[in-house]
């Protein structure tokens, strides 16, 4: 932890130092931020002493993260939402819990950035892309005399009984990534027969996504089904983990950004989210050892970003998936179906 304190302030200072002196007081925004602590506090940072504006940020996974945001509808006191799987994104934005704009940078933007912003209407947009796959503690499998898991279907062996982790659905937009990529990979009955017998294997549900991969990390359990770019900071931070994505095939998250709607710092809120999609900002992410692949399309790719080429990837249909309705009839019929059954 020390150690990442110090690589997360030295990062800080140099990026600091890259951008030149410190700003006058021009107002405030209030953030929601669903990425890892490490890179909300150093946009935070940066930001702030760069431009002058108090950056306020409460870290939330997005799940939660839309959960505050509609609690809060009718009293805004968030003015963006940083990060986060785009699912839930795209719901904030049918709920209309976002508003619409149009960044002038949005061509500076991979395509899957651009088609995320355009399939809500501008409410929202792609910052960063990274596949889910499964992570694994190479040191408590062979002790276990298991396996490496490599596809969905190993993760059905009865040898993994309560040695996989992963997050709950209805907190988690990972988790919720990891449903709607079964029930475009395999239908949603086969999905849901699949949902049924994994959960005789998961030995926890967490409440935030990157909780299984640093579980796997720190030798709790030994399988995490997660993002696989989450793994990388843990590793280098000493801590035995690996990766592998599913042969049958797998989804990936737009991580996205959206404004919200009713924001009461409204202009300052506009400046951080056009410096958010410029390659500075994004190349942030792996300063802060957060390896997605960034979506502006001139950012510098860090080498542990994972390798998109390698994975096969099924046609995820973020609009369907993303949509509301579809959003909450999966989720309930997990708790319905699944969480309720015995372990
Ligand atoms: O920063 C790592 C990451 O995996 O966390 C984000 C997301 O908020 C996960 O939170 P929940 O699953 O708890 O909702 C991802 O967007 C991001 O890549």
């Amino acid at each position: 932890m020390q150690r990442t304190v110090c690589f997360v302030a030295s990062a800080i200072t140099m990026s600091l130092a890259a951008v030149g002196a410190q700003a006058a007081d021009t107002g405030q925004v209030n953030i929601i931020c669903s990425v890892q602590a490490e890179w909300c506090n150093m946009i935070g940072t940066v930001y702030a002493k760069t431009t002058g504006t108090k950056i306020n940020v409460s870290m939330k996974g997005s799940g939660e993260a839309l959960a505050q945001l509609a609690a809060e509808k009718a009293n805004p006191k968030t003015d963006i939402w940083f990060g986060g799987t785009g699912d839930p994104h795209l719901q904030a934005a049918e709920m209309g819990l976002t508003l619409e704009y149009k960044s002038p940078s949005l061509t500076q933007l991979h395509a899957w950035a651009q088609q995320q912003a355009q399939q809500s209407g501008y409410k929202t947009v792609g910052i960063y892309s990274g596949p889910l796959g499964f992570g694994y503690n190479p040191e408590l499998l062979a002790k276990k005399k298991l396996p490496v898991p490599k596809s969905w279907a190993d993760l059905l062996k009865p040898e993994y009984k309560g040695d996989i982790q992963v997050a709950n659905p209805a907190s988690s937009g990972t988790a919720y990534t990891m449903v709607a990529t079964l029930v475009q990979l395999m239908g949603e009955d086969k999905a849901f027969e699949y949902l049924k017998a994994l959960h005789k294997n998961v030995g926890q549900y967490t409440r935030s996504g990157t909780g299984p991969i640093k579980a796997v990390a720190r030798a709790e359990t030994a399988v995490s089904i997660s993002f696989v770019h989450d793994a990388p900071g843990e590793k280098m931070a000493g801590f035995p983990v690996e990766t592998v994505t599913p042969a049958e095939g797998t989804g990936a998250e737009i991580g996205s950004m959206s404004i919200i709607k009713g924001a009461r710092n409204l202009e300052a809120a506009k400046k951080f989210y056009e410096w958010s999609l410029t390659p500075a900002a994004q190349e942030m992410a792996a300063a802060a050892k957060q390896f997605q692949l960034p979506s502006n399309k001139t950012a510098k790719n860090d080498p542990h970003i994972p390798d998109f080429k390698s994975i096969k990837f099924i046609n995820y249909d973020y609009a369907k998936y993303g949509a509301s309705a579809e959003r909450s009839r999966l989720i309930a019929k997990w708790e319905k179906d699944v969480n309720s059954l015995p372990r």
